[in-house]
């Protein structure tokens, strides 16, 4: 069936019916796993439709974008200052995929035993099934795990790729290279984009990226209420949009919601009872469209009420400071702020298991859901700290390792309702 935009797509040079089979197979799936809920809020009209559009109008808002002579960079890590790129008029997107299409491409090029998420942005540029990567005028990976530094390699030869050097420890010398790769970066993103980055501009990036963050702050505050007054899977598709959508949109839209939402709190409505197991996510990045696991969870009798997370609170716990007066003192805000994630890269994270038992108080989780891909060891080894940090808080835990296939569904949802049973 022909849309009105196979033209662009046509253009962006995608493979036109394996792309019309993937849309069908999205469009299916979200159905059946979020338009099947009931009781959700007005504002998660706004965000059905992105989603529906996620590649048709917005890939058209880039385009147009373009025509007007800003550049479209692409990345796949929460590492990679969104605020650069706004300072030189860019438009930054999020390019990590959560779908097994182009999987048997991929698997042409890298060893099969590699994490789903890295297969599957090589599969899509493979299969060429993604108009964001195809929109990119320039793609930015980063040196966090060695399946994603080596799959670059490979990935330089179909599309234009810059990689940052992100360090694995905090000391002083780490932040130090940071900072060197924090300038080079600058300096590449003038070069492509044609703009001098000045003060002026990048204090409104920061203010801008800034909004955002706390606009998602705030619906993780409402999120700790009790009844639960969003479902977790409503709440992962939000945190994914706003990798995708428009910053200054997202944010009013989100805004929104909220009001809603607190509308919900203070009159004691929730989305499910009160009595709801409350589980929390920890791990690995979801990104769209990877629903699997909060489906199995919430259709085993549980809420999702927190991801630890990149596509989650990692990516919006901390603000960079805006204070600064010099176009150098913006930069060391934005050096420092970035210094403070905490993804399983870096040794020693403690950090991280500090933070996933404040989260876990705070919101009164009654569990931890430790999510880990299949083949990531960072995650997967680290999960071992995480349950004994949690053992120590007297909050419960489950590990589970899984990929984008829909093959260990009932496995899951075996173990999952055990769990929920168990911290119920
Ligand atoms: S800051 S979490 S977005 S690197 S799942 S590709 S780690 S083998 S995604 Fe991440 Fe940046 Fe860290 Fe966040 Fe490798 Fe693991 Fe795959 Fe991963």
């Amino acid at each position: 069936m022909s849309t009105p935009h196979d033209a662009m797509w046509e253009k962006l040079n995608l493979d036109l019916d394996a792309h019309a089979g993937l849309l069908q197979v999205l469009g299916k799936f979200y159905g059946d796993i979020y338009m099947s809920q009931t009781g959700r809020l007005k504002g998660m009209e706004y965000l059905d439709f992105v989603l529906s559009e996620v590649h048709g109008l917005r890939i058209k808002e880039l385009q147009d974008a373009k025509a007007q002579g800003k550049k479209v960079i692409g990345t796949f890590c929460v590492f990679v200052p969104e605020e650069i790129v706004l300072a030189a008029d860019g438009v930054q997107v999020g390019l990590c995929a959560g779908a097994e299409a182009g999987k048997d491409a991929a698997e042409k090029v890298l060893p099969r035993n590699t994490c789903a998420l890295i297969k599957s942005f090589v599969g899509f540029k493979l299969s060429r099934l993604c108009p964001f990567i195809e929109s990119c005028d320039l793609v930015v990976g980063e040196t966090t795990c060695d399946g994603k530094k080596k799959a670059y390699e490979i990935f330089a030869d179909y599309a234009p790729v810059y990689v940052m050097e992100i360090p694995q420890m905090k000391n002083a010398c780490d932040r130090e290279l940071w900072r060197a790769e924090v300038l080079r970066f600058k300096d590449k993103v003038e070069e492509v984009t044609g703009k001098s980055i000045m003060a002026p501009r990048l204090r409104e990036a920061i203010r801008l990226v800034n909004d955002r963050r706390k606009v998602l702050q705030r619906l993780n505050r409402l999120r700790a209420a009790s009844p639960v007054p969003i479902s977790g899977r409503d709440a992962l598709l939000i945190n994914q949009i706003s990798f995708y959508d428009d910053p200054v949109r997202f944010t009013e839209k989100i805004g929104h919601l909220c009001d809603e939402l607190e509308e919900q709190v203070n009159s004691g409505k929730g989305i499910v009872p009160k009595e709801t197991p409350r589980l929390m996510l920890s791990g690995c990045p979801m990104a769209v469209p990877n629903w699997k696991l909060p489906y199995v969870i919430e259709s085993s009798g549980a809420v999702i009420i927190g991801e630890e997370s990149c596509i989650g609170t990692r990516n919006i716990r901390d603000l960079v400071d805006e204070s600064g007066e010099s176009l150098d003192d913006l930069l060391n805000a934005i050096v420092d702020r970035y210094m403070r994630i905490d993804c399983a890269c870096f040794t020693p994270n403690m950090e991280r298991m500090d933070n996933i038992v404040s989260m876990a108080r705070d919101l009164k989780a009654d569990g931890v859901i430790h999510y880990g891909l299949s083949f990531c060891q960072p995650y997967a080894i680290e999960a071992f700290k995480v349950e004994k940090a949690l053992k120590a808080a007297d909050i419960p835990m489950l590990s589970i390792e899984t990929d984008y296939s829909m093959e260990d569904v009932e496995q899951l949802k075996t173990r999952v309702e055990a769990f929920v049973e168990m911290v119920r």
